[in-house]
């Protein structure tokens, strides 16, 4: 068998910085940290040491940390360098470890990866990693923190417990019946009707990609009804050209924002009107139809007997126009009802987004979800005994796929792809 590649890569963030850690990792580290460092220092302790390169000359005044494996992040040896922030020292460091024997700077996300090839990480873990890392709002890094530490794993084994159990429970009957020893009494399956109305419970669980990319909260109403002003004050600044013009906005202008810690993202349209000469303008609103239909919060800024099912009535405009229309009465000229309209944002967002803490679930776990629910469905419809073992036997297989203990190695190149090199 080939030897493992040690790897190696600067896994803090960018220098210069006040500390710079360099981690090494695979059956190389050890060597490598004796070789720079003089000797093989204490496993888990911080030790102070002078690096040195290969000619004995000095590199850097470091900390430095020696993991035996298997019981550190990747599951392999790891070794630890907190260097001087600079980018010289960065840049002499990586070149001298890029000088050892069997080591080479590691690729995007190789060390998480590794992590779950040994078996310290499952592949669900792994994607809350990855969210975690690209949080940039409260609520993504608690949703983010329940999958990177196992949320979805810790149930899967349970459930996979229950499935184990019905089909030992089952395989026993299949081998009574062949000594025709089977009584009349019908197999209990509440344990499996349970586990499936759990999974179709689960179905129900917000989708992560909301977290990911934010509630859509789309602005839609006639021309010059004040939304690019309301997008504009929402995302705090500029972001969309406010002008007397009827048609001022012609394309769909996307604004990312946290609103008490919620992922929004602002959808400001092209005012809706029947009649245009303009063909760009007519674009346009072909564009606002579909973003209003892919609204999570629709802001309706028009007439409330125009306002589309479901959609939030606001009465824009409201220190101008004549008062007592429906709606909550906003101007973003004297900030009436302003502060209103954020709490209710942040309400019907609330309601849209995972609970703090609760399990958010991507595409790909529906899917896999929605694969187990039908063998469970298949296995309670049917009388034939060996064909429900089947149906359980597959829902296991599922179940592995949602922790990636089974051959989902595409799956696993497009995941490890997206996190930084270091990670
Ligand atoms: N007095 C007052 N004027 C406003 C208010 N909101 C917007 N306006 C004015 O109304 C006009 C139209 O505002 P916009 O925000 O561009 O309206 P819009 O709905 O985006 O218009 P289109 O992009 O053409 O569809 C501008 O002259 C704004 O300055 C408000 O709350 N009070
Ligand atoms: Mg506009």
């Amino acid at each position: 068998m080939p030897e493992i590649e040690t790897i190696f890569a600067l896994s803090s963030g960018s220098v210069p910085a006040g500390i710079a850690i360099v981690r090494v990792s695979g059956p190389q580290a050890g060597p490598v940290l004796a070789r720079l460092s003089g000797d093989l220092p204490p496993p888990r302790r911080a030790s102070y040491r002078r690096l040195r390169d290969e000619s004995g000359a000095p590199l850097d005044d470091a900390l430095v940390l020696w993991f035996p494996g298997q019981k550190t992040a990747t599951g392999e040896d790891l070794a630890e360098f907190h260097l001087h922030g600079g980018r010289a020292v960065v840049a002499a460091m990586l070149a001298e470890l890029a000088r050892q024997p069997g080591c080479r700077p590691a690729k995007a996300g190789e060390f998480t990866r590794r992590a779950f090839e040994n078996g310290r990480i499952d592949l669900a873990e792994a994607e809350g990693l990855a969210d975690l890392l690209a949080a940039e709002t409260e609520a993504q890094r608690q949703s983010a923190l329940v999958l990177a530490e196992g949320g979805l794993g810790q149930l899967v084994s349970t459930w996979e417990r229950t499935l184990l159990a019905e089909s030992a429970r089952l395989e026993a009957l299949l081998d009574f019946s062949d000594e025709g020893d089977v009584g009349e009494t019908a197999p209990d399956l509440s344990g499996l009707v349970d586990l499936r109305n759990a999974l179709k419970n689960l179905e129900q669980a917000p989708p992560a990609e909301r977290l990911r990319d934010g509630v859509r909260v789309v602005l839609a109403g006639p021309p010059n009804s004040g939304k690019s002003s309301l997008f504009n004050y929402l995302v705090g600044r500029e972001a969309a050209i406010v002008t007397p013009i009827a048609g001022t906005t012609r394309d769909r202008i996307e604004a990312p924002i946290a609103l008490d810690g919620l992922p929004l993202l602002l959808i400001d349209t092209a005012g809706l009107r029947d009649e245009t000469a303009d063909e760009v303008e007519a674009i346009g609103i072909a564009r606002s139809g579909a973003a209003m239909a892919e609204a999570d919060i629709l802001l309706w800024l028009g007439p409330a007997e125009a306002a589309p099912l479901n959609a939030m009535v606001i009465a824009a405009r409201a220190d101008v126009e004549p008062a007592g229309r429906p709606g909550l009465a906003v101007s973003t000229v004297t900030g009436m009802g302003l502060p209103a309209l954020r709490e209710s944002l942040v309400a019907r967002a609330k309601a849209v987004l995972p609970r703090p803490g609760a399990l958010a679930l991507n595409a790909r776990h529906r899917a896999i979800l929605r694969d187990i629910t039908a063998q469970l469905d298949e296995a309670l419809g049917t009388d034939d005994l060996l064909i429900r073992a089947e149906c359980l036997r597959l829902a296991r297989a599922h179940m592995h796929a949602l922790t990636g203990r089974a051959g989902v190695e595409s799956l696993l190149d497009a995941l490890f792809g997206t996190f930084c090199i270091g990670k």
